[in-house]
């Protein structure tokens, strides 16, 4: 269980020295890796996908013309941010959750008006560069940023303000939730909130399984490449010897469980070995890398209605393949 770093302060005085985010405690990782790997069905979190190689390989992820999510989620944006505006308000606190270089909540910045900004991150490296630029940028606004995995429990520190606060959770990373977890995690968040509060969240859809496939195994194999990376940075974790070139990148929609499921299966029998363990996988068997759960935007409407938001606007591209969905304090 991860418990928050302390916060680092960044008040609106320019030219002030950030804080450095200590990195986050590595304890029991080392045994949610070994256990996940020895399980009948070898599986991963999808946070492993994330040093410094994966996060690049994600933002180019963000760009190829198959992983339509972060383009259309952009566009809904641009086009309905001033009607966003109108429906949020301006003030309060702006909770970011998973901000990473903070560029999507910056463009709610001259609109939204916030008091306080409040990044959180796992990868603290990243978020504390992000926000020395931003608070140059918007020196009128307090940030605070924060290293949290949000996968474990987390609590917001007393730093944050409890006015009013907006949580903004875009780019359909609820998805990698299941959905009883992606219910937990909205209950939260409304546990979290005065009566005055809300969520601005992107929610990626159901739609076209070919689509949806592609997306995640596209034709440079930059997927294939961000899917494969994980070995290499579980081998620096445990010190175990996966050979990349035993593996292949596997994607599909599981639409039974409205579901993209990542896997990497072996491509012969193979011996992995690590320091207190090891593992032989058959040929064609995986390892499940991550899901990322596909929504109907009635069906995320009954979830947040469930957690305790009320669904007050939601805004999509003309394909409906994303949506973004402000939900108030029920
Ligand atoms: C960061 C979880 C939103 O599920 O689309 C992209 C991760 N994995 N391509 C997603 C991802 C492969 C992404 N999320």
């Amino acid at each position: 269980m991860a418990s928050p770093s302390l916060p680092a302060r960044h008040p609106g005085a320019a030219g002030n020295v950030l804080h450095p985010v200590p990195p986050l405690p590595r304890a029991g990782e080392h045994a949610e890796l070994c256990s996940g790997l020895l399980a009948s069905r070898a599986h991963t979190s999808p946070k492993y996908f994330y040093d410094a190689m994966g996060s690049v390989l994600f933002e180019a992820i963000c760009v190829l013309p198959e992983y339509y999510p972060t383009r259309t989620e952009a566009a809904i944006f641009s086009t309905h941010l001033p009607q966003m505006a109108e429906v949020i308000g301006t003030g309060g606190t702006i909770i970011d959750l998973g901000a990473g270089n903070c560029a999507k909540a910056a463009r709610l910045f001259p609109l939204l008006h916030p008091h306080q900004y409040v990044p959180i991150d796992i990868s603290a490296d990243h978020l504390n560069d992000a926000v020395s630029r931003l608070q140059q940028r918007f020196p009128h606004i307090e940030m605070t940023a924060l290293s949290l995995d949000l996968a474990q429990d987390w609590q917001l520190p007393p730093e944050v303000r409890n006015e009013r606060r907006l949580f903004f959770y875009p780019g359909s990373s609820i998805g990698n939730f299941e959905p009883a977890q992606a219910l937990d995690f909205l209950r939260h968040l409304r546990l979290c909130c005065d009566n005055n509060g809300g969520i601005l969240i992107g929610v990626d859809l159901i739609k076209d399984a070919q689509i949806l496939a592609t997306a995640y195994d596209d034709h440079l194999g930059v997927t294939a490449a961000f899917n494969l990376n994980l070995l290499r940075h579980i081998n620096r974790l445990l010190g175990s010897d996966f050979a990349l070139s035993q593996w292949q990148h596997r994607a599909f929609f599981n639409s039974r469980q409205s579901r993209i499921e990542m896997h990497l299966e072996a491509k012969q029998d193979v011996q992995v070995r690590w320091a207190d363990g090891g593992r032989d996988f058959r040929q064609g068997e995986s390892i499940h890398t991550e899901n990322s759960y596909k929504y109907s935007i009635p069906d995320f409407v009954a979830l947040l209605e469930q957690a305790g938001f009320i669904a007050a606007h939601h805004w999509t591209d003309s394909d409906e393949w994303f949506a973004v969905i402000y939900a108030q304090t029920a």
